[in-house]
């Protein structure tokens, strides 16, 4: 009889049912009420959670954990977070980005997240950021996969070299090409930036993520621009829409037809409402908005929602952690999806769904797929977002990459 690697007995997925689960090889070889067979390594999992790993469909590791260098986020928005890190990013160094990089990709699979796509600013002439993150893309690649964003955050026609910049970042490598309209100095030139957008994807095969509409003016209209331009190039599920949060400020007229363009797109929406909930409504006096797009709306049709944390420790946001469930937490409080579908759903949003924004294949717990998994301390995805579970093992392409122990009380009295 084959042996296996490793034996997971005794899980509860996230059906609901008891499985056990063996590997073998880096992948899944076996799933059955019960498993009669050898391995290895036997983890009793005492009827605890077994979910796939979580997805992070939206971070920026070139700016994690440098918050307050050189100094701190005093107004809390969008626009001072850039310009302190305008300043930042003069200083960096492949060993500084990619320490600070590796550190916050430990941190988040340490909570069960195997999947990461990071942006990297290649508005900067040395491409310093775009170069440490590739490499980390490769360094990383045997226990977490990342996917590399070229996002022009100074704009693709803030200044004239940054066009450019925003090419050779493809033909370096990055995986995905990302915009910033809203940031353009003109509406004219946001539109333009998406058009090129979409005509680089296109010469160099990639998938698109823009920064959309991330501000409070309901004027902000470029998330239409991203879905005609989705359809008429065919890409569809290939191209991202990330934040939005305008969206969440645009009468409901407008809404509503915007609605039946995304449906035809059939594009990805990226939420962040960790830090969209403080970035946001700034400006405002009382009542302030929420800041963050239609999810709740966006779900109920269909389409396809993943949430980011977007910061960890940044000019943007000083707070952060890295864990998927405090992203899935927030976004069920900000976008009011507390139903029990509605709860479940900001679970998938993190998982499953942030899959589908990725594009990633193999992905899921079946036999013959990669054996990547998480177990947490929990009896079903509400519980596991309502306690932020601890991730109690984390199994990397079959092997056992982090184990965490469950925080235990000792009543003294
Ligand atoms: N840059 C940007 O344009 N928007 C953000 N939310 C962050 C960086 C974090
Ligand atoms: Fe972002």
């Amino acid at each position: 009889m084959m042996k296996n690697d490793l034996l997971l007995q005794g899980c509860r997925s996230l059906a609901g049912e008891q499985i056990d689960i063996a590997i073998t090889d880096g992948k899944i070889s076996a799933i059955a009420p019960h498993l009669d067979v050898e391995a290895e390594i036997v983890i009793p999992i005492d009827g605890k959670l077994v979910s796939p790993p979580f997805v992070e469909s939206h971070i920026h590791l070139d700016s994690a954990l440098s918050a307050g260098e050189p100094r701190a986020n005093q107004s809390g928005t969008l626009f001072e977070g850039i310009e302190i890190w305008a300043e930042r990013k003069q200083n960096l160094t492949l060993t500084d980005v990619k320490e600070r990089a590796i550190e916050t990709l430990k941190q988040q699979a340490s909570q069960g997240v195997l999947f990461v796509r990071t942006h990297a600013d290649v508005s900067e002439p040395s491409l310093t950021a775009l170069q440490a993150l590739l490499e980390v893309r490769e360094e990383v690649k045997d226990w977490i996969t990342v996917q590399v964003v070229a996002f022009p955050q100074d704009g693709i026609y803030g200044k004239p070299e940054n066009e450019a910049l925003l090419e050779k970042a493809l033909e370096m490598g990055a995986d995905v090409v990302g915009g910033i309209p809203h940031y353009e100095f003109t509406r004219e030139d946001g539109v333009r930036s998406v058009h090129r957008i979409f005509e680089l994807a296109g010469k160099y095969n990639r998938l698109i993520d823009i920064h959309c509409d991330e501000i409070d003016d309901e004027q902000s209209r470029f998330l239409e621009v991203v879905a005609a331009c989705a359809i008429r190039a065919g890409m569809n599920s290939k191209v991202t829409a990330s934040h939005t949060t305008a969206f969440g400020s645009y009468n409901n007229a407008y809404a509503y037809k915007l609605m039946g363009l995304l449906q035809r797109s059939q594009i990805n929406f990226i939420a962040n409402p960790l830090i969209n909930i403080t970035l946001q409504g700034r400006t405002d006096t009382y009542p302030k908005r929420r800041g963050v797009t239609r999810v709740k709306e966006l779900w109920q049709q269909g389409l396809n929602v993943s949430l980011g944390h977007d910061c960890v420790q940044d000019p943007w946001y000083s707070l952060g952690t890295g864990s998927m469930l405090d992203v899935a937490y927030m976004a069920a409080h900000v976008c009011q999806m507390t139903g029990m579908a509605e709860i479940d759903a900001c679970y998938d949003m993190v998982t499953t769904q942030g899959s589908r924004t990725l594009q990633l294949d193999d992905y899921g717990i079946e036999i013959g797929k990669p054996a990547n998994l998480i177990v947490l301390d929990a009896g079903d995805r509400f519980d596991a977002i309502r306690r932020r579970a601890t991730v109690c093992y984390v199994i990397s392409q079959g092997k056992l990459l982090a184990q965490t122990e469950v925080p235990q009380t000792k009543w003294r009295q």
